[in-house]
């Protein structure tokens, strides 16, 4: 399975926050990959720096024959069409496609880290994967998503709004 968390609390060159993340949902069902599932999009509060607007997140399951290096690249080229300057680490962004998983696999080199570091500590991520995905483990400790939220504070950063 290879799952993918989208992003985005500003506006850019496709619109509003939940327009960029449905129409990057679009173009990832188009050319070198399928879109599988998409779940709902919810809207959260910012995790990391908390000064900035909330965020539209979602994850989706896609289909591909790219390899993760490929797919990263492709998936920077799709955030580069949504407007995305990289300037600050955690900072606003008209869109963000994070490669979580990519079939179970574990590497640290070369890019992309899999799977994905933060997975961990981040209710928008792990909420959408549990609502589309609810056998999916994490390829390190095995724990699905649902337990994995349940190590979290419902309250704390990245809440769901
Ligand atoms: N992405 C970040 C930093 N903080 N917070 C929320 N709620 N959602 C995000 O997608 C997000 C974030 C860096 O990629
Ligand atoms: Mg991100
Ligand atoms: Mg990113």
């Amino acid at each position: 399975m290879i799952l993918i968390a989208l992003g985005s609390n500003s506006d850019g060159p496709w619109g509003t926050p939940r327009e960029a993340v449905g129409e990057a949902l679009r173009r990832l069902d188009s050319g070198a990959t399928r879109l599988k599932q998409a779940s709902q999009l919810l809207v959260t509060a910012p995790f990391g720096v908390t000064d900035q607007p909330d965020f539209v997140n979602a994850v989706a399951e896609i289909a591909t024959d790219l390899g993760p290096a490929d797919l990263l690249q492709h998936l920077h080229d799709i955030e580069r069409k949504a407007g995305r300057q990289r300037t600050l680490r955690w900072g606003p962004r008209t869109l963000d496609l994070d490669l979580i998983d990519y079939h179970g696999l574990i590497r640290r080199d070369p890019p992309p880290v899999l799977p994905h570091p933060g997975i961990a500590e981040r209710i928008f991520v792990l909420a959408p994967i549990a609502e589309i995905a609810p056998d999916w483990r994490h390829p390190e400790t095995g724990l699905t998503a649902a337990a994995m939220l349940r190590r979290l504070d419902p309250a704390g950063e990245g809440r769901l709004l």
